[in-house]
């Protein structure tokens, strides 16, 4: 099967088998809303309840599969991905509105994070320890926390999934997968590779449809053991009351609103650089964006001209064009959120300094400029996740108040610093509140092979990826033996 640049059908996958779903929707274009990439499967709950029950019974049979059985399967994913990445790039790029680039770098990255789990099943840790009491043995021994249900965002549709599937399948769980619904084909052709890697039926499956009803029923479901869930604040918060409720583990992701510390002693094109590239690049579509970039006084001026010089020269355009630097953003309903915030800074004073407007192009698509505004630490616009191409500028006067600014926030996902200093850098590593910092670099782009998470209301439960992801994907047993 490949993906070009026709339209797909794409159906749910339930206990090995594609099935039609209850109703159908389409997804489109966002960089030409002519082009319908495709007509998927919509469930509703009754058939995601299918999805659930297949995943149980596939469940005992899985989580005592060996080691290298979960290796195959997981290696033969990833060397898929990985062989067909300028393919689902395309596809990607299409459905989601990155550029080519950037799309085929996020399926790289999928491929990577796959053939990662699969030599993580080969090495599922457990302890052996000397016993308090005389001629007892004891072990601590990691098994797989059951069935778990995977609900994804749309900004990222292949990574996302695959550092949240490829963990569950290595650690011998059961998955049902639900895509967000503006990338169901990113998730479809996810789910096709899977489909043919050797998994029993039932242990993995994808059910597409709203997160009101598929979502929720996941959420609902006393047969679904955990919950992995990255997308905003008030979903996360939603699913974290219910799932809790009911002693489901949780894992959350949802957000942030990350500063990026400019001292007056960096290197003040590199950090440009960094601003660009974080605040901007995947259309500012990133939990890990720079939305906040808190600049010491001396290089203010300096700062805030560079960057708008930067502005002013990137591409705005098609993502599948060979030039654009920035593709369009998701859907019309994002767009017209991001213009709101143009308002909103303004009203409550923040100064403009460009962009923000919406923009004609050759194609009907939803092109946005990227905008930066000088604001205060009070407005909403430094304040609260916009999750769209969009920065403001904060002045601090040294250091110290700049790392009390860029804590200063109910988030805490990332926070990187431009310096030339060492000890400012080593301060700001061990002070600032988050999960992640950066120095002299972006804080969007991370490993694969390291913990992703945050602290505060970023994050909720065990961190993602790496090897710390056997901390979610897995509950550990104590066992005591007489010897
Ligand atoms: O997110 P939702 P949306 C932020 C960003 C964006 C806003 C809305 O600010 O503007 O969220 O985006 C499923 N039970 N982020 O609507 O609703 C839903 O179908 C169970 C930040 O896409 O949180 C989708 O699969 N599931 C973020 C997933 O949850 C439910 C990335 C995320 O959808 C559900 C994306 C329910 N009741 C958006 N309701 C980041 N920070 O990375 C929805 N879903």
């Amino acid at each position: 099967m490949t993906f070009g640049a026709k339209l797909q059908t794409a159906r749910q996958y339930i206990n090995g088998r594609w099935e039609t779903g209850v109703t159908t929707g389409t997804s489109e274009n966002p960089s030409d809303t002519r082009d319908v990439v495709a007509e998927y499967a919509r469930a509703d709950r009754n058939q995601t309840e299918l999805a659930i029950r297949a995943a149980a019974e596939a469940l005992p049979h899985w989580s005592l599969s060996t080691p290298q059985r979960r290796f195959d399967v997981l290696d033969h994913i990833g060397g898929e991905i990985l062989a067909r990445k300028s393919e689902l790039g395309y596809l990607l790029a299409r459905e989601e509105g990155k550029t080519l680039p950037e799309a085929v770098a996020e399926v790289t990255r999928a491929g990577q994070i796959f053939k990662f789990f699969a030599g993580e099943a080969l090495r599922i840790p457990g302890e052996t320890l000397a016993s308090t009491r005389p001629g007892v043995q004891v072990d601590v021994t990691r098994e797989p926390v059951g069935v778990v249900g995977i609900i994804a965002p749309w900004n990222f549709p292949f990574a996302i999934p695959a550092w949240k599937i490829a963990p569950a399948l290595a650690y011998g769980n059961s998955v049902v997968f639900k895509p967000a619904e503006l990338v169901p084909t990113c998730g479809w052709a996810l789910a096709e590779i899977i489909s043919r890697s050797g998994l029993p039926a039932g242990v993995f499956n994808l059910v597409m449809g709203s997160g009101r009803e598929v979502g929720q029923a996941l959420v609902d479901s006393p047969r679904v053991n955990a919950i992995s869930f990255t997308g905003s604040s008030a979903t996360g918060e939603r699913i974290l009351q219910t799932a809790a409720a009911r002693r489901a583990k949780v894992q959350l992701e949802m957000g942030g609103k990350n500063p990026l510390v400019v001292l007056a002693d960096a290197d003040l094109d590199q950090a440009v650089d960094c601003a660009v590239q974080g605040a901007y690049f995947s259309t500012g579509q990133r939990c890990t964006a720079s939305s906040r970039l808190i600049v010491e006084a001396g290089v203010h001026d300096a700062f805030v001209s560079r960057l708008r010089q930067r502005m002013v020269n990137l591409k705005i355009g098609h993502a599948l064009e060979r030039d654009t630097a920035i593709g369009p953003v998701v859907d019309r309903s994002q767009l017209e959120q991001n213009l709101a915030w143009m308002e909103i800074a303004r009203a409550e004073g923040a100064e403009h300094v460009w962009g923000g407007a919406m923009l004609e192009s050759a194609t009907p698509g939803h092109y946005m400029s990227p905008a930066l505004f000088l604001a205060k630490p009070e407005h909403r616009v430094a304040r609260e996740e916009i999750f769209g191409p969009v920065a403001c500028v904060l002045r601090a006067d040294s250091y110290e108040p700049a790392l009390a600014l860029a804590n200063e926030t109910p988030f805490g996902l990332c926070a990187g610093i431009c310096t030339a200093s060492l000890k400012n850098a080593m301060h700001f590593k061990r002070h600032a509140d988050v999960g992640m910092t950066m120095v002299n670099l972006p804080t969007a782009g991370v490993d694969y092979h390291v913990p992703f998470g945050g602290r505060k209301w970023s994050s909720y439960g065990p961190r993602e990826q790496g090897r710390y992801a056997a901390e979610f994907y897995t509950t550990v047993k104590t066992g005591y033996m007489l010897a």
